[in-house]
C-alpha cells in the first residue's frame, strides 16, 4: 500500500517537476513541511513552506488539482532564523492521496487525509519499547528483520562501592535482568524509567479502551494482561528489583562503568554494576510503584499480587527516603554514563507523597506533599511535579487547598496561549537536548487537561497540532519517528540500529530532535545549524539530537493513543 502511494505520488512529483524546469532555482521539493503521517478529515489541515511563494494547490496523487488558495503573509521565526508561511488546507476533506505544490514551483512530501492517520505511528512507538528490552532475545517472530540475539542477562551484577551496604558489600553479586535500555546505550537508570514507565501507565488508566485493545505483536500477547500493560510489566518489574530489600533504598542505576561501544547487545561483555543509592531514586520508584499498585488491578485481575508487591515497594521506597531526605545523586569518579543528576528533588517529594496519598488515604503523606508543593510548566526526568498533578486530576481527587484541573487547565492556556504567538502553531520555543520529548509532553498535558474538561477541543487541536510537528511539520522537513513517514530518522544514534547490519533503524523511535546544546557532536566540526529549530542532524554521531529515549518515546505514546482516541 506505501509503495503504491509513493508511486503514485511520484506521478504527481514528475508532472510538478516539468514545470519546475523553467525555474531552476525555485524547483525545491523541501521547502513545504507536511505531517507525513497525514491529518483526518474533519481537521484543521495546514502545511508549512520556508520559501518565497503565493499561490498554492493541492493535487490528488493522479495529478488533478483538487483545491486551490492563497498562501499566507510570510512571519519570521527567529528560532528558525526564517520566515515562515502557512498553508491552510483545511477545506479539503476528501480521503485520499495529496500533494501540495506552490507557484507550480515547490513541491511537498505525499501525505494522506484519513481517519485516524497516526494510528500505524502509534502501534509502532508503542512497540519500539519491546526492541529495547534488555537480558532476552528478540525474536523473528515478534521483531522480523530486526530479531537479534539476547545480550545483558544482569544476572551477574556487583555492588559498586558507591552502592556498599553492611547486607551487601562491595562486589556482592545481584540477579537483576530484565527492563528496558534506556536510550541509544544499554545503562538501565531508574530516575529516567520511573517517569517512562509512570507515562504508559497513565495512558493504558486514561485511555483503557484503545489501550487495553491495541495489538503489538509481543510475546505476551495473547495473555491476561493489554499488551501495552504486559510490555510496561517488564520494565517495571526490573525497576522493583533495583530495591535493597535490607533498608527500601533504591540504586540510581545499572550499568557500566563507561558506555559499551556501538556493537550489539549479544557482544557486550563489560561488567555490570548498581550505582549509589539517591532520594530521588527512591521516591520516583515509590510514586511509580504506588500508581502502578493502584491501577493495575484495572487492568486485569491477575495482575492484584504484582499491586500489593507495589504498594509494600512503594512504602518501603519513601521510609528510606524520609530517613535519608537529601541524598543527591552524583557520577562516582570511575563511572561515566548518564548521570540524570538532579540537584532539586523537591518535586519528587511533591510526585511521591501526592502518590503515596492517592493509594492509601493517609493524612501523613499528605501533609509531606503540602509541604512540596511544586510546579514546572512540562513534565521532566528532572521535574516530575506535573506528574502528581496528572494523577489526582484523572484520579479526581485534589489534595486539600490544591484544584489540579484547574492548574492543568492553566498550563494548558499558557501553551495554547504559546501556540498561538507561534508562526508554526507550537507551544515550543526552547529547544533543550531532547526537544521533541517537550513537543510530545506539551502534547500529552493537552490530553490530560482535555480528559477532564471535554468542553476544551481547543486542547485537542493543539495536540493534534503537536503531532503534526513531530511527524514532519518542523523546520527540518523529517518525521522524527523512525520507520514513519516519507522521510523519517535514518541514522539515529542507537547502538542496536547502527550494530545490526541492517539499513533501516530500529521502528518506532523518536529522535530527540533539533537543539544547540552540543553543536559539535560529531566532532570538532559543526555538523548542523545553529539555528535551533533546525538544529538537527541525523547522524550516528549527533548523540544530543539524534539519540532516541524511552522518556520520549512514552509521551509519544501517550499523545498519540490520546490523538486516535479523541
Ligand atoms: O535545566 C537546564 C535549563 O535550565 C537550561 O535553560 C537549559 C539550556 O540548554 O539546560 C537545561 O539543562 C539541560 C538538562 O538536560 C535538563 O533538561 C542540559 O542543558 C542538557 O545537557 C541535559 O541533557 C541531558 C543529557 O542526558 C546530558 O546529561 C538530557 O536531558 C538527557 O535526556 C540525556 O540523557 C541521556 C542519558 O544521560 C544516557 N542515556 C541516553 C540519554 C538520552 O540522550
Ligand atoms: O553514546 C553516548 C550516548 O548514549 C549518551 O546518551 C550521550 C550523553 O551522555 O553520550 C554518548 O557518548 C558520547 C560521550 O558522552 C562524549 N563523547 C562521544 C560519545 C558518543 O560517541
Amino acid at each position: 500500500m506505501i509503495k503504491t502511494i509513493l508511486s503514485l505520488a511520484t506521478v504527481a512529483f514528475a508532472a510538478v517537476l516539468t514545470s519546475c524546469g523553467s525555474k531552476p532555482a525555485l524547483c525545491d521539493n523541501s521547502a513545504i513541511m507536511v505531517d507525513q503521517c497525514g491529518y483526518a478529515p474533519t481537521d484543521a489541515k495546514m502545511a508549512l513552506l520556508f520559501s518565497k511563494g503565493e499561490k498554492f494547490s493541492v493535487l490528488d496523487c493522479d495529478g488533478r488539482t483538487v483545491l486551490s488558495g492563497d498562501v499566507s503573509a510570510p512571519a519570521f521565526w527567529p528560532e528558525a532564523g526564517d520566515s515562515v508561511r502557512q498553508i491552510d488546507f483545511s477545506r479539503l476533506s476528501a480521503e485520499g492521496c495529496y500533494v501540495i505544490s506552490v507557484d507550480d514551483s515547490i513541491l511537498s512530501p505525499s501525505f494522506r487525509i484519513t481517519p485516524r492517520p497516526h494510528q500505524a505511528a502509534l502501534t509502532s512507538a508503542a512497540r519500539a519499547f519491546y526492541y529495547n528490552r534488555a537480558s532476552m532475545a528478540i525474536d523473528e517472530l515478534h521483531g522480523g528483520k530486526w530479531a537479534r540475539s539476547a545480550g545483558h542477562p544482569d544476572t551477574l551484577v556487583l555492588v559498586h562501592k558507591s552502592a556498599a551496604s553492611e547486607s551487601r558489600p562491595e562486589g556482592t553479586r545481584l540477579s537483576l535482568p530484565g527492563g528496558w535500555y534506556d536510550a541509544g546505550d544499554y545503562n538501565k537508570y531508574i530516575v529516567n524509567s520511573a517517569i517512562s514507565t509512570y507515562t504508559l501507565l497513565l495512558a493504558s488508566d486514561l485511555f483503557a479502551s484503545v489501550a487495553d485493545t491495541l495489538a503489538l505483536s509481543i510475546p505476551e500477547s495473547g495473555s491476561a494482561s493489554p499488551d501495552l500493560t504486559s510490555e510496561t510489566l517488564y520494565n517495571l518489574r526490573w525497576m522493583l528489583s533495583m530495591q535493597d530489600p535490607a533498608d527500601g533504598g533504591v540504586y540510581a542505576k545499572l550499568t557500566s562503568l563507561s558506555f559499551e561501544g556501538f556493537i550489539m547487545p549479544a557482544d557486550c561483555h563489560m561488567q555490570r554494576y548498581v550505582v549509589a543509592k539517591s532520594t530521588a531514586a527512591a521516591l520516583d520508584l515509590a510514586a511509580t510503584a504506588a500508581f502502578a499498585s493502584r491501577t493495575l488491578p484495572l487492568r486485569s485481575e491477575s495482575l492484584k499480587p504484582l499491586a500489593d508487591s507495589c504498594r509494600t515497594v512503594a512504602a518501603k521506597a519513601y521510609a528510606w527516603a524520609k530517613a535519608n531526605p537529601d541524598v543527591i545523586f552524583h557520577n562516582p569518579d570511575d563511572v561515566s554514563t548518564g548521570e540524570y543528576g538532579d540537584g532539586d528533588v523537591s518535586d519528587e517529594w511533591f510526585w511521591a507523597s501526592t502518590e503515596m496519598w492517592l493509594l492509601t488515604g493517609d493524612d501523613a503523606y499528605a501533609a509531606d506533599a503540602a509541604a512540596h508543593v511544586k510546579t514546572c510548566s512540562l513534565p521532566s526526568w528532572g521535574c516530575v511535579a506535573p506528574l502528581a498533578f496528572y494523577s489526582m486530576a484523572s484520579a479526581n481527587r485534589s489534595l486539600p487547598g490544591i484544584n489540579a484541573v484547574e492548574e492543568l487547565a492553566q498550563v494548558a492556556d499558557s501553551l495554547l496561549a504559546a501556540a498561538e504567538a507561534s508562526p508554526i502553531r507550537l507551544s515550543m520555543s526552547l529547544f533543550d537536548w531532547g526537544s521533541n520529548s517537550f513537543v510530545a509532553n506539551s502534547a500529552m498535558l493537552k490530553a490530560v487537561a482535555y480528559k477532564c474538561l471535554p468542553t476544551r477541543s481547543d486542547y485537542v487541536a493543539s495536540l493534534r497540532d503537536d503531532l503534526h510537528y513531530i511527524f514532519g511539520r518542523n523546520a527540518t522537513g523529517y518525521s522524527f519517528v523512525t520507520g514513519v513517514g516519507s522521510r523519517p530518522p535514518m541514522n539515529i544514534h542507537h547502538r542496536p540500529s547502527a550494530a545490526d547490519g541492517i539499513a533501516e533503524p530500529v521502528p518506532g523511535f523518536l529522535a530527540g530532535g533539533p537543539n544547540t546544546v552540543v553543536p559539535a557532536d560529531c566532532g570538532g566540526v559543526e555538523t548542523r545549524s545553529s539555528y535551533p529549530a533546525k538544529a538537527y542532524a541525523d547522524q550516528e554521531c549527533s548523540y544530543s539530537t539524534n539519540e532516541v529515549a524511552i522518556n520520549w518515546n512514552a509521551p509519544l505514546v501517550f499523545a498519540l493513543l490520546a490523538d486516535v482516541s479523541f
